[in-house]
């Protein structure tokens, strides 16, 4: 399987530092950072430092090291800003856009993490 990976990408640049961003959470293998159209009060983008297209790319061939990071780091962000069922939070919604059907507009694997509100059912078409 061949994923073609554009370092151009805006997330791309935000990795390098060439783009501002409003960092929520950092790790070894991942970057957590405000999105910049919100759709809700809590709207926060996960993603891989690794150089990955998509979910399918991320998850057939990122390390288990970076599999474990990215798991661990959307946890935490649930729970940092106090979504996590868990630990009494009222819940969040995480979308991993795909593709062209999937509506994905930056080529570069990241989790929306929204929260902070009752939000409405999917999909909605
Ligand atoms: P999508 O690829 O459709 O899953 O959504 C991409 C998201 O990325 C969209 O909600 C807006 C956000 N976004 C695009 N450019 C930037 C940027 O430069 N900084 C930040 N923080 N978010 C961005």
């Amino acid at each position: 399987m061949a994923y073609e990976y554009d370092n151009e990408n805006i997330f791309a640049r935000i990795l390098r530092g060439e783009i501002p961003n409003d960092t929520v959470m950092e790790s070894e293998y991942c970057l957590a950072f405000r999105d910049i159209q919100p759709q809700a009060p809590e709207h926060i983008l996960v993603i891989p430092k690794g150089a990955y297209v998509n979910f399918d790319h991320f998850g057939a061939e990122a390390s288990d090291a970076e599999l474990v990071d990215f798991s661990r780091m959307v946890a935490k962000i649930a729970q940092a800003i106090g979504a996590a069922p868990g630990a009494g939070g009222q819940g969040y919604r995480l979308i991993a856009n795909t593709g062209t059907h999937g509506v994905q507009d930056v080529p570069h694997f990241h989790m929306h993490l929204l929260g902070g509100r009752q939000l409405g059912r999917m999909l909605q078409t």
